[in-house]
Formats: C-alpha cells, sequence, structure tokens
C-alpha cells in the first residue's frame, strides 16, 4: 500500500509539473509601438496566429492611431469603426480577448468642469467599443516625460479616473471584463528612489487604484534583458496585487534599422499573471518571437528559449529555416544607450572572429577555416533568403538581408587581409557602403559587422 501511494505521489508530481502546462491565464500581443501601426489586414491575421499558438489577449494601442493618443478625445470616423468591428469579430472568432486601450495622460483633465467633460468623452469612447462587443479596456498613462526625464503627473488622480471609468463601465454593463492599465513610472527602477523607498507618484496610485485593476509593467527599465523572480516579487508588493508585464520585445521602434529576431528569454518561472508582448512594425517577422513568446507564456516553467526559437523558425520557413536561422541568429539583441535585450547575435561568429584577429595581432599561426566556412554559410543564406522568401516577408527584411550580404562579403575580404597582413582598400570601400545602409539596416554590430572594423583597425 505505502509503495503504491508512493507511485502515485511521484506521478502526481512529474505530471504536474511537466505534462500539465500552467499557461499564464492572460497572454498575448500589444500593438503597442510607435510608428507605422498594422493594418486591419495584418491585425486579423494576428488573431489566427493568436489561436494557433494559444495566446488569449490582444491589446489594442497603436502609439500613432492618433484616435489612441493624440486625438483620443475624438470619436473614430465611421470607417475605422466598421473595420474595428471587423476585428473585434475576428478576436471572437478566435478566442482571443480584443482589449481597447486609450492613452489620454498627454492632456487629461481631472478635476472640474474640463475634468468632467473628458471623464464623459472617455465613457463615451469605450461606450462605442464596448458596443461593437469588446468588453474589456485599458487606459495608459506610459510615457509622459519630459526630455529630461520628469513628470509631474498625479498618481493619485490618475487612478481616481480609472477607478471611477471602471466603476461607470460595471454600473452601466453587467458583462465588463477587465480593466487594464499602465503607470507613468512603469518600470521598476522609476518606481524607486535612489535609497531604495518608493517614489511618491507610484505609491499614490498603487494604493489608490482599485485592486481589480490589472497593472502592467515592463520590468526593471524600459527595455531589459530579463525579469527576476525577485523583481516581480517587489513590484507585486508596491502595487500589492499580481501586476502583468508589457514584454519589450521584438519591439524595434527605437532601433528601426534593426530587426529583433531573436527568442523571448529570461522571464520569471511562475507567478506570471498577465504577459503581453509588444512586436516590432514587421508583423510577419515578429512572429518569430512571438511565437517563442507564446511557448513560454503557455508552460514558464519548463520553457527552453533556443529549442523554442528552433522550432518556431521550422513552422515558419519550412525549407528556408536552415538560411533563416543563420541570418536570424545575427539579428537579435537590441541596444542602444538606454535598451538591451535579446542574444547577443552570432556568438559562434564573434569567438571565432575574436580568435582570428587575436592570433594575428600576436603573430600565432591559427585555422582559418572555420571563420571561412561561417562567412561561407551567411553568403549562402542572404542569397537564399534573397531569392525564395515570400514577397511579403521579403518585404519585411530586404534592405536588412542585403546588408547582411554585404557584410558577408566584406568579412571574406577582410579575412583575406589579415592572413595577408595586408590591407586591401577595396575592403574600406565595402565598410563604407556597409556604414552608407547603416540608417535602414543593421545587424550583428557585436559579430559580423565588427570584425571588419577590427580587422581594419589592425592593419591600418
Ligand atoms: C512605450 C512603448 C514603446 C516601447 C519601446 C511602454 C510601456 N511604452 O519608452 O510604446 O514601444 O517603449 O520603445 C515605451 O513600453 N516607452
Amino acid at each position: 500500500m505505502k509503495f503504491f501511494s508512493l507511485i502515485i505521489f511521484v506521478l502526481i508530481v512529474t505530471f504536474s509539473t511537466t505534462t500539465f502546462a500552467a499557461p499564464i491565464p492572460l497572454r498575448g500581443v500589444i500593438e503597442g509601438f510607435y510608428g507605422t501601426p498594422w493594418s486591419f489586414e495584418q491585425r486579423a491575421d494576428l488573431m489566427i496566429f493568436c489561436r494557433r499558438h494559444n495566446l488569449n489577449a490582444y491589446i489594442y494601442a497603436p502609439k500613432d492611431d492618433l484616435y489612441h493618443r493624440d486625438k483620443w478625445r475624438e470619436p473614430y470616423p465611421a470607417e475605422k469603426i466598421s473595420q474595428l468591428q471587423n476585428l473585434v469579430n475576428a478576436a471572437k472568432v478566435n478566442g482571443v480577448k480584443f482589449i481597447f486601450a486609450v492613452s489620454p495622460g498627454q492632456d487629461l483633465n481631472y478635476k472640474g468642469k474640463r475634468g468632467e467633460s473628458d471623464f464623459n468623452l472617455m465613457m463615451q469612447k469605450l461606450e462605442t467599443m464596448y458596443q461593437l462587443g469588446v468588453r474589456d479596456f485599458a487606459i495608459f498613462f506610459d510615457d509622459l516625460k519630459d526630455d529630461k526625464g520628469n513628470h509631474n503627473e498625479d498618481g493619485k488622480l490618475q487612478a481616481e479616473f480609472i477607478n471611477k471609468i471602471q466603476a461607470e463601465l460595471r454600473k452601466n454593463h453587467r458583462d465588463i471584463g477587465q480593466i487594464l492599465t499602465v503607470p507613468t513610472e512603469y518600470y521598476r527602477a522609476d518606481m524607486l528612489k535612489s535609497n531604495g523607498k518608493i517614489k511618491s507618484y507610484t505609491e499614490d496610485f498603487a494604493t489608490t487604484l482599485d485592486k481589480k485593476i490589472v497593472v502592467l509593467y515592463t520590468g526593471d527599465a524600459v527595455v531589459c534583458d530579463g525579469i527576476s523572480q525577485e523583481s516581480l516579487a517587489q513590484v507585486n508588493q508596491i502595487f500589492d496585487r499580481q501586476v502583468g508585464v508589457w514584454w519589450n520585445y521584438p519591439v524595434n521602434d527605437y532601433l528601426t534599422a534593426k530587426l529583433a529576431l531573436g527568442a523571448i528569454e529570461n522571464l520569471p518561472t511562475s507567478n506570471v499573471h498577465a504577459i503581453f508582448f509588444n512586436p516590432m512594425n514587421q508583423p510577419l517577422l515578429s512572429r518569430i518571437a512571438l511565437a517563442t513568446g507564446a511557448d513560454y507564456a503557455n508552460n514558464p516553467a519548463i520553457y527552453n528559449s533556443q529549442d523554442a526559437w528552433n522550432k518556431a523558425i521550422d513552422e515558419q520557413f519550412g525549407e528556408l529555416a536552415p538560411a533563416m536561422k543563420i541570418f536570424a541568429a545575427h539579428s537579435r539583441h537590441m541596444e542602444n544607450s538606454w535598451a538591451k535585450v535579446g542574444q547577443n547575435d552570432a556568438p559562434d561568429f564573434e569567438t571565432l572572429a575574436y580568435l582570428a584577429v587575436n592570433s594575428a595581432q600576436q603573430n600565432r599561426n591559427y585555422d582559418c577555416d572555420p571563420l571561412l566556412l561561417e562567412i561561407s554559410i551567411m553568403e549562402s543564406a542572404a542569397q537564399d533568403l534573397l531569392n525564395k522568401l515570400p514577397e511579403n516577408i521579403l518585404a519585411e527584411c530586404k534592405p536588412q538581408l542585403e546588408q547582411f550580404q554585404r557584410i558577408a562579403q566584406a568579412d571574406r575580404l577582410a579575412l583575406d587581409c589579415l592572413q595577408n597582413k595586408n590591407l586591401n582598400p577595396k575592403l574600406l570601400e565595402l565598410r563604407t557602403e556597409i556604414k552608407n545602409h547603416e540608417v535602414e539596416a543593421i545587424l550583428s554590430e557585436k559579430s559580423a559587422l565588427k570584425f571588419i572594423d577590427d580587422v581594419i583597425d589592425l592593419l591600418r
């Protein structure tokens, strides 16, 4: 008998941690980027993608939809309403919760006659969407800082506004779903003073906001390379609820020349209650990261980013998958002065290139065949993709593929120069040509591109 209970116990433990996934309850995509919003057709396709990948929510929050932010008071024109209606229907058919967001913070009035009028205008906006079948809503207050990074938002007033919107919606309708928000201080480092105490804005917002309202935050920074279990726990504590995550990958609106083609990684393995991935302006190429994000969200405890990335590319690119993996590996790390996320680009290439440059520097012999092989693989991958990618996908990455081709070509010449210990002027020309295209296409900055610069520096 004891033996049997032991077996059953072991089985329960094994099954509960492996076979039975515990998906993040609210999981999906937030169209929350700056730049040209997706078309309604692209959004409808996303709904199908969400169903296939068991993502159950979509937040409509395109920063540059005028009616979402800059002119939030104005009602959508009839044509947009009918497009939104179709999208809401598509979401429903695919089992995706359509969450409609407004970002009124730039000029919202909270008090007096103007406050009353703004409240009513917001209610009208949301009511219109209710009539289209929307049941879940979001009011966002992100990005209200000035150039110096300061803001003078009042957390209490904002939270009261959201509370009042929620109360009114629930008073008017019995079937309102969830209300979500993003505060003005929406990443952990911004919620805390240098002494570790909570800033007054966040304190006011958190303590005033109704407990039913879902708060999203972006991690320790706006764009950061992971969220630790501790960070999540601390933010839960600050808001006295289980917060959700607005995850800024693969979004590339802050580095538009680069495509984020890596996997979602470094997110908490448990206790996340909502997650939304902010995609790129390129909807089809966003699907690599989004598919990995779906794997994560469906079973965070066992998620393996490398496996998910391979699987996503295999599923999406069929016979072009091997070539796509080469290209994507050179284009997944996103970094600028304030953002850093994604696996390093092509670390194998980086190691080989480092070895080559270092050996040449120290007059040591080395075997350059492995690096040469890497370069050949890059060249044929670029060629293959340029020749055979479907038109709609090629339209999202042609400049980057051509740049990839240029870089590979220059890498080949750079290796040749290194071996002959002689800087061929042609290499400088190629480098200039690459530079001339960097406004529209960047990749592999610390790997394949860096090799060219390192060789030039060494031989000059
Ligand atoms: C915006 C977002 C933008 C992203 C990346 C949040 C909450 N807001 O800096 O719209 O796509 O960063 O640039 C943001 O992330 N602010």
